[in-house]
């Protein structure tokens, strides 16, 4: 049976919007990327060729699930954040056997159906799904107990957030009621060429993604964002470790928004996304920060990527 829980609350802050795009260098956050077409296009995006990390991960999964589940147990509160479609939790469901699936995601209406169908794939388990927005911490909800906990990170989202921001996060998880477990997905370091390709794809999906952005914008602030004006970047910052995506604006324009306005000349970027890739020492010492000691990890045989598997200490 499937129990759900509405914490969605307002979804969109015009305030912070307009704030970014009036910073130096302007900026959004990558949260907007993901409207009803963005939330496809980025489905589209993890069956390119180019895009690696779904793919691998989803390898790594089926080739050490049974290894995974050793490592951790069976029989746990398994919490998957950003759970979307809950395809990647029920590719591990058959050997973690979790009594408890938590499915958090901010898409109330596609997490409900997800989560539904996961309940009935899986009638012995207790099923809770809880629209939320996690981004900015994890507030748990009271109606959930909250013993013997295994959260589950997967897709290297962890990526999209400074490492800093990245080490706060996990360390509150770590922190809601130990001791708990952690298995996240981790994208690595590796050659410039095959990270660019990853970000700019031949078919363009996501220049679509990244474009797709500015009219989700359009609406939220009533902006006049003209989407043939700009042009999808992304380029490997190799010093800071990350992808940055950004929007570089073809012309000198003036964009306006309900309240305000913004001069952008031609080549000025703005920011929508940093993606940052690891390695695996240096996760496994922000793992150490947040309050987890590394237990184990998997990789595929080319280094692309990671799932690790840790403890809170
Ligand atoms: C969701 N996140 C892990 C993706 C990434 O790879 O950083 C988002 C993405 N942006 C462009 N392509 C995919």
């Amino acid at each position: 049976m499937l129990n759900f829980i509405d914490h969605s609350g307002p979804q969109a802050s015009a305030a912070e919007i307009i704030q970014g795009l009036e910073a130096n260098p302007p900026q959004v956050s990558p949260r907007y990327l993901y409207d009803a077409l963005g939330s496809q296009l980025f489905t589209a995006i993890t069956e390119l060729p180019e895009y690696y990390p779904t793919r691998t991960e989803h390898a790594i999964f089926a080739g050490y699930g049974a290894a995974i589940a050793a490592s951790i147990g069976t029989g746990r509160t398994l919490v998957d954040l950003g759970a979307g479609d809950c395809a990647k939790a029920a590719q591990l469901m058959p050997q973690l056997i979790p009594s408890h699936y938590v499915a958090i995601d901010i898409a109330a209406d596609y997490l409900r159906k997800a989560a539904h169908g996961i309940a009935q794939r899986f009638p012995a388990m207790q099923v809770t799904a809880i629209a939320m927005d996690f981004f900015e911490g994890l507030d748990w909800p009271e109606e959930i107990d909250k013993s013997r906990l295994l959260f589950f990170y997967p897709g290297s989202s962890i990526g999209n957030f400074p490492p800093k921001d990245a080490e706060q996060f996990l360390r509150k998880l770590g922190q809601i009621n130990p001791p708990s477990d952690l298995l996240i997905g981790v994208d690595l370091v590796k050659s410039t060429a095959v990270l660019e390709a990853a970000y700019d794809d031949a078919l363009g999906v996501t220049a679509c993604f990244n474009l797709n952005l500015l009219l989700h914008l359009n609406r939220l602030i009533g902006a006049d964002f003209n989407v043939r004006n700009f042009q999808h970047r992304a380029i490997f910052n190799r010093e800071a470790s990350r992808i940055e995506m950004s929007l570089v604006s073809r012309s000198n324009q003036q964009v306006r928004w309900n309240g305000g306005e913004r001069h952008f000349a031609q080549g000025d970027a703005l920011l929508t996304e940093y993606s940052y890739k690891y390695r695996k020492e240096d996760f496994q010492a922000l793992l150490q920060r947040a309050g987890f000691e590394f237990v184990q990890c998997w990789q595929d045989e080319d280094n692309n990527f990671m799932v690790c598997h840790a403890r809170t200490i």
